[in-house]
């Protein structure tokens, strides 16, 4: 297939891009950089150094023989997006191009505005380039376990059966997006469902958790090919964090009580359900949603199983429950259901077979490269201020929290 990667130089779409490529599908990747600029702008680095785009893609077709073309651009710029199309003719898109990170997205009016827009009229354009362009192309979009929230009630894969007063329907399942960067993916999933019943486009919405790892088949052949490990408090997930904290002997920073459950997945798991979603794509009219997980924890508990793995290569690890910057239940009911990709022939890594090889070794191994000022959070949900961060310099630990 022809397959276009859009957010491909990304932690999740370098990934994807070379799993595609390596099945044999001719991929294009489309990326405007803005990912590098952030890092820059927050003074962060990835764990591991990632090289750049064009000698990640020399290594790729060194090894392989494979290329892999590049479209460099921006996505909510669609005189762009539309030459791409007119060019590659993708049979699939997968679009990752998004601002992804909730804590940015709550530093202050102008990161909430820049999240939305940039999310949400880049969405809007590749339905319009879909429908314009290439009708039959089917759309794979990375969305979140986050638009749901953290419902009293089972979460349902995208829909759900509603009987009120004597009457029943299929009704897409209540969202409760938990920060301006979550209800982004909500607004993207209401565009798409609607581009899908009025012009009858295919989509598949992947409501994906909290990704974790960098090492894939892929990436491993070469250190030109390393993807990103992010840790710092702005764009670093959870577990990736612990296990960096763990190898430089800095306590584990739970936020709150640590009973915020999610749904979790190994990088080697979102690179096969893409391609299980690409493989089988959704019927013409169709807008249909995956909840792209394998297993669920809870903060503490991936905070306990860092602490054992830590024993493990003999290092003390402790764990601190700081005051929780983000407004969020802190104990709740979780239970959220992921059959469809097992349906299609997913095989999970899980966690506990992975958490040594695939995490904590490389934050072991990357150790010289960890910046320790970048644990402790500073983004406040409670009060976005509006106006840039002020530079660490600037910044005072109060209760266990960085403040300007
Ligand atoms: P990332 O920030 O590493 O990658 C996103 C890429 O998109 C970057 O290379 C960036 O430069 C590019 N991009 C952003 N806006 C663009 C634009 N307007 N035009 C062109 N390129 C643009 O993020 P990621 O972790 O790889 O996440 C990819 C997608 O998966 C996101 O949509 C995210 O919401 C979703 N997701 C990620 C996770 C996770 O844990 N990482 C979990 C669930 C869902
Ligand atoms: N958390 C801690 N300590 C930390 C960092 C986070 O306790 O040092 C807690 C957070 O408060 C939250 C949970 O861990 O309760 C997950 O936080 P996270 O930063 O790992 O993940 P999140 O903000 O939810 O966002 C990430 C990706 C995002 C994706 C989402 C999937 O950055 O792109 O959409 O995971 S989901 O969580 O299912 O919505």
């Amino acid at each position: 297939m022809k397959i276009a990667v859009l957010g491909g130089d990304g932690y999740c779409g370098w990934a994807t891009a070379l799993h595609l490529s390596r099945q044999g599908h001719s991929v294009a990747i489309v990326d405007n950089f803005l990912r590098r600029q952030w890092d820059r702008d927050l003074g962060v680095e990835t764990l591991t150094p990632i090289r750049t785009l064009a000698d990640r893609i020399e290594a790729w077709k060194r090894h392989t023989g494979n290329p892999i073309e590049v479209f460099e651009g921006d996505v909510t710029d669609y005189g762009f997006l539309s030459s791409m199309f007119r060019e590659f003719q993708p049979e699939a898109l997968v679009h990752f191009a998004e601002q992804r990170s909730a804590p940015y997205s709550m530093i202050d009016r102008q990161h909430a505005i820049f999240t939305q827009s940039n999310n949400v009229l880049g969405t809007l354009n590749v339905l319009f380039a879909i429908k314009e362009l290439q009708p039959e192309c089917h759309l794979v979009k990375l969305g979140t376990m986050g638009e749901y929230g953290t419902p009293n009630i089972d979460i349902e894969e995208g829909y759900i059966t509603i009987e009120h007063n004597g009457r029943k329907d299929v009704l897409p399942y209540p969202k409760q997006a938990g920060s301006f960067y979550h209800l982004s993916k909500v607004h993207d999933s209401h565009n798409m469902l609607f581009a899908c019943r009025v012009w009858g486009l295919r989509a598949t919405d992947l409501n994906q958790g909290v990704v974790y790892g960098t090492v894939t088949g892929e990436t491993a052949l070469d250190d030109a090919l390393i993807n990103r490990f992010d840790y710092d408090e702005v764009f670093g997930t959870v577990l990736n964090r612990f296990c960096v904290q763990a190898a430089v002997g800095f306590p584990l920073t739970v936020y709150g009580k640590g009973g915020q459950t999610r749904g979790y997945l190994d990088i080697r798991d979102t690179v096969r359900c893409v391609e299980l979603a690409c493989l089988n794509p959704a019927a013409k009219g169709e807008c249909r949603v995956f909840n792209q997980f394998t297993e669920q924890f809870s903060v503490l508990e991936l905070a306990h199983m860092v602490q054992a793995a830590g024993r493990k290569l003999s290092l003390k690890v402790d764990i601190q429950h700081l005051p929780d910057p983000r407004v969020e239940a802190e104990q709740h009911y979780y239970n959220a259901r992921h059959s469809k990709l097992a349906d299609l022939g997913l095989q999970p890594h899980l966690l506990s077979e992975s958490l040594l090889d695939s995490l904590m070794n490389i934050a072991v191994r990357y150790r010289e490269r960890i910046d320790e000022s970048l644990f402790l959070p500073r983004v406040n949900w409670r009060e976005p201020v509006n106006r840039r961060q002020p530079a660490k310099e600037e910044m005072v630990l109060t209760g266990g929290v960085l403040e300007p």
